[in-house]
């Protein structure tokens, strides 16, 4: 049996640079004379590749072969960013890399550059599924990702010259995509519509129509594990190309309608993140994934055989529900076991069960799916039979478990009356061995809210796991200059692959020399994203001043709209004269954000932070002392060169709203400090760097609540701040739209009769904990000092340590037996 591949390559950069060459010559037909580094990519990318396949294969076969459950991680968005350096630092050839592009005559950056990202996820939820595989394949994890091949991935952002944003499709696979294998010869048959009869006192669902199910395979590597695990996406394909009769009569659109028909499954991701659209293609799209992955994870552990005993399922791989996307799997596992391998009712359910745990990612209830019955029944009218013997069973068993009939009925998967629904989060918590939330208190008030019936009949089956990120990425390759840094600190590399390591760092805040090391490290970075930012998007920024930023997507909760009422009673100020120019901390606010298209009041956030931005920039009396921008399409890449140049990370939500949040750790691990309110994960970050390096401002969810109850009134809190009066009065007046004053006007109405998400509440003791910002950023020692502490202190947020947590409370598993 082959080797695994050595962690650190023993090839040389001569070498790579030859097999490049071969690439290019006997893949590709191109000479290295005529070669433009998109050639020079796809050819490094596919002699990558080639040194992965042995890890890869023998991991597969160890799965398959060993006792070690693997993980099927079920997902409707995977969003990976640039593959090249993430796949050249895990199989160790990163250097031979530099060199043999250079000894090719190339620019490595421009090589680099070449890879266009797939944007196959929306946001957080996306891009921890890429963390978590990475961290499942570093830790030898036997694991699947599976997903959707989306040809088009979340949509390309615009600004126009209103500042409004432009939604362009973005169609990442214009280019050759070397990373993914379509095999076709592992297909699966999807099947949608048709009706259930009786047949020899069985069901039988004879289906209207079906797709191909195409896997494309993505290669993941382990950091220095020598472990290669499988991302699936699958490609949704017709079975009759088109029907060359009505082609051959002219009626070339009908005779090709079947075919665009199944595509347009994996055509396009939702642009959505925590609200849902309910859309009979989101629903064929789910079930497309969750069948063809599921058929495949039996043919993948018991081959062809035509009687697999799978009650032995459960003990090869167990599947992690992403959010409520992939539940459908559930009623399909079942209708699986029953009506294509005979299995009983009671047998098929006890499999499933053992098969399926559930992560929820929201708080929000909108974002907890919901389908019409009556849709299910019409795409999958076998399963909604399923789902609703499911419901019967329930039912039944809560009776013997409650008295409580209002509880009961309030549990209910399939809601009663004349429109029934289905409650796709009930199904999962029901039929789910466990149920977590992402992050400390996003999983308490799972518990004692959004699922609280399900915890008080089932406390079991509750559980945590707070989010983390990956630092091969987050740090390793997005920040050289820190990693390098603590490398030398800690006099180890290993920190990469054990995080909490980094609590080593510690006592060197104390230590002046390292102190100056690491500002000069983040100035540097700092540098580094101007640069960028000047030839992406043509900015001017100065390095000098602070970096102030706020990345994620644009929803009400997340109150991007704080942040802006905050820099424009600033401008006010200043203007006015009532803060002397000399006494402004020169800042750059820097926001990164896509709205969902039809979000109404969040892409007038956007079209209002880029005016804003605009009458700042043409406006010399603030000049050198506030400057707003807004880089357009947000993504990993961008992400990359950001995070590590920001020093003050807006973490602002209204507390009870935001799940965990993700690029909180990935700001804390790259020594930015945060001012957040007490949500999500910022609640376990600043337990852990300390209160003294955390800005904490703003109401918990206890007082949030109390002031729901006491119906809140935005508009005192207008009144009471004459900050927060000046600043919404001149959103109100037209200073930032030309003195146009409907421009913002229902954002203006939204807040002062509204604001659901009580921005205007928080908004003073946010500009409070803005001077004590202030205090501690003009000294620079001390605020690198606690920056540093951050550092130290997050190596828990690793998703290695996710993983970990995982495997220890939901998914009962560990990994691979390594080779001697
Ligand atoms: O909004 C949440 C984030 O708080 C969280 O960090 C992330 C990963 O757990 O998931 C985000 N999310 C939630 N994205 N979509 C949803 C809808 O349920």
């Amino acid at each position: 049996m082959t080797e695994l591949t050595a962690p650190k390559s023993s090839v040389t950069a001569a070498q790579f640079a030859d097999e490049i060459r071969n690439e290019l010559k006997y893949t590709q037909g191109v000479t290295p004379e005529q070669a433009k580094p998109a050639d020079i990519y796809v050819a490094t990318a596919t002699a990558v590749r080639k040194h992965l396949m042995d890890s890869w294969m023998k991991t597969q076969q160890d799965m398959i072969n060993g006792n070690t459950k693997a993980v099927g991680y079920l997902s409707a968005e995977f969003l990976m960013g640039k593959q090249l350096r993430n796949a050249l630092l895990n199989s160790g050839l990163t250097d031979q890399f530099y060199a043999a592009v250079k000894e090719l005559g190339f620019d490595a950056q421009e090589v680099i550059d070449a890879e266009y990202e797939p944007g196959l996820g929306n946001g957080g939820l996306g891009r921890l599924a890429a963390c978590f595989i990475d961290s499942l394949a570093s830790l030898g994890v036997p694991a699947f990702g599976y997903g959707i091949q989306y040809r088009y991935g979340i949509f390309r952002q615009e600004f126009d010259e209103d500042g409004r944003q432009i939604e362009r499709p973005d169609y990442w696979l214009t280019n050759e995509d070397p990373w993914g294998h379509i095999d076709y010869a592992r297909d699966q048959r999807v099947n949608f519509g048709g009706e259930v009869v009786e047949e020899d006192g069985k069901r039988v669902w004879k289906p209207a129509w079906a797709v191909r199910a195409i896997p494309v395979d993505y290669m993941v590597p382990g950091y220095e594990s020598g472990r290669v695990n499988t991302l699936r996406l699958w490609q949704s394909r017709a079975y009759d190309e088109f029907d060359l009769l009505t082609f051959n009569k002219s009626e070339y659109l009908d005779a090709v309608k079947p075919q665009v028909e199944a595509e347009n499954i994996s055509k396009i991701l939702y642009p959505e993140d925590s609200t849902e659209v309910g859309k009979e293609l989101r629903l064929e799209q789910q079930y497309f994934f969750a069948s063809a992955s599921l058929h495949d994870a039996i043919r993948v552990f018991y081959g062809d055989a035509e009687k697999p005993d799978l009650t032995t399922f459960p003990d090869k791989i167990c599947f992690q529900l992403n959010d409520t996307h992939p539940v459908i799997g559930i009623p399909e596992l079942m209708r699986i076991l029953i009506d294509e391998y005979g299995y009983d009712w009671d047998t098929a359910w006890d499999i499933t069960t053992k098969t399926f745990n559930y992560t929820c990612h929201t708080l929000l209830p909108e974002a907890l799916e919901v389908w019409p019955a009556s849709l299910i029944g019409k795409l999958l009218p076998r399963h909604l039979e399923i789902i609703e013997k499911i419901n019967d069973q329930f039912m039944h068993e809560l009776a013997d478990r409650t008295d409580d009939e209002a509880k009961i009925e309030r549990m209910r998967i399939l809601t009663a009356g004349e429109n029934p629904s289905v409650r796709m989060a009930y199904l999962a918590s029901y039929a789910g061995s466990h149920v977590n939330g992402v992050a400390e208190l996003h999983s308490q008030l799972l518990k004692d809210v959004t699922l609280r019936d399900f915890s008080d009949i089932y406390p079991a089956k509750f559980t945590n796991v707070t989010n983390g990120v990956t630092p091969r990425r987050f740090m390793k390759l997005a920040n050289p200059g820190l990693s390098a840094l603590i490398t030398e600190g800690l006099g180890t590399d290993k920190w990469l692959e054990d995080l909490e390591l980094l609590k080593n760092l510690e006592p060197l805040a104390a230590d002046d020399e390292f102190v100056k090391k690491f500002a000069k490290v983040k100035y540097d970075n700092k540098v580094r994203f101007a640069d960028f930012a000047k030839a992406e998007y043509g900015f001017e920024l100065d390095p000098t001043t602070m970096f102030d930023t706020m990345i994620k997507r644009l929803h009400e909760y997340k109150r991007q709209a704080l942040k802006i009422l905050e820099v424009i009673a600033t401008y006010a100020d200043i203007k006015s004269g009532k803060v002397k120019a000399e006494d402004v901390t020169p800042r750059t606010v820097i926001f990164g954000a896509k709205a969902a298209p039809g979000y109404y009041l969040a892409k007038m956030t956007i079209q209002l932070i880029n005016n804003v931005a605009k009458v700042i920039d043409n406006d010399p009396d603030v000049k050198g002392k506030l400057k707003v921008v807004f880089p357009w399409n947000y993504n990993i890449r961008v992400a990359q060169m950001l995070i590590p140049a920001t020093e003050l990370d807006e973490q602002i939500s209204q507390a009870g709203k935001e799940a965990s949040g993700t690029s909180n750790m990935k700001f804390a691990l790259n020594g930015a400090l945060t001012v957040g309110t007490l949500d999500g994960a910022n609640v376990e970050i600043r337990e852990r760097v300390g209160a003294d390096n955390f800005f904490l401002f703003g109401m918990t969810v206890d007082e949030v609540d109390k002031m729901y109850e006491g119906n809140y009134d935005p508009a005192k809190f207008y009144e009471a701040d004459p900050r927060l009066k000046t600043a919404i009065d001149m959103v109100a007046d037209g200073t930032f739209s030309n003195g146009d004053k409907e421009t913002y006007a229902p954002l203006v109405s939204d807040w002062l009769t509204k604001d659901w998400f009580m921005t205007l509440a928080d908004f003073t003791a946010y500009h409070e904990i803005q001077s004590q910002i202030e205090t501690l950023y003009a000294d620079q020692l001390e605020w690198n000092r606690k920056a540093i502490l951050n550092v130290a202190n997050s190596g828990y947020f690793s998703s290695d340590r996710s993983i970990e947590d995982y495997l220890e409370r939901v998914w009962m598993t560990g990994p691979l037996p390594t080779e001697k």
